[in-house]
């Protein structure tokens, strides 16, 4: 194991529906520290650099209206292997399949507007931390 530093957002519908303060309680209830945090206002660039991996997916235009429908919060998140360990908080990307007891088994009830998004490799947590935090 190893100390890393991952990076968390809380998406725009985490956010309108007041649960800001309940998703980063279990993030600091497991033991991560909150390094760097900010609130920001999203475009369609950034959000196609940041999901280039479906921006060719017949729901991505349905993605880019989401996150630009709000302010979301993003944070860098660093503790013992914290990136596995944030997507493991996380639950599962589809909502059906997330477990009761993750952030998204316990709060989202759809696919696309599943709360919380967690890098999902070290060298992601990397390259998107430079994105939102230069
Ligand atoms: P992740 O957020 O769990 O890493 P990714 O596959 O990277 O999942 O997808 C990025 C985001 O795109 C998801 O969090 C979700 O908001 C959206 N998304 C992914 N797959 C679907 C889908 O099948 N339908 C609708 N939205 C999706
Ligand atoms: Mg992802």
């Amino acid at each position: 194991m190893a100390m890393e530093k991952t990076y968390i957002m809380l998406k725009p519908d985490c956010m309108k529906r007041g649960l800001m303060g309940e998703v980063i309680s279990r993030i600091e209830h497991k033991g991560y520290r909150i390094v760097d945090a900010k609130m920001m206002n999203l475009d369609e660039a950034i959000l196609r650099e940041h999901y280039a991996h479906i921006a060719d997916k017949p729901f991505f235009p349905e993605i880019v209206a989401y996150m630009t429908s709000g302010p979301v919060f993003g944070m860098i998140v660093e503790g013992e292997n914290a990136v596995l360990g944030m997507r493991i908080l996380m639950g599962a990307t589809k909502f059906e399949e997330a477990k009761a007891g993750t952030i998204r088994g316990d709060y989202a009830f759809s696919t696309g507007e599943n709360v919380i998004h967690g890098s999902d490799s070290v060298e992601n947590a990397e390259i998107e931390i430079k994105r939102f935090f230069r």
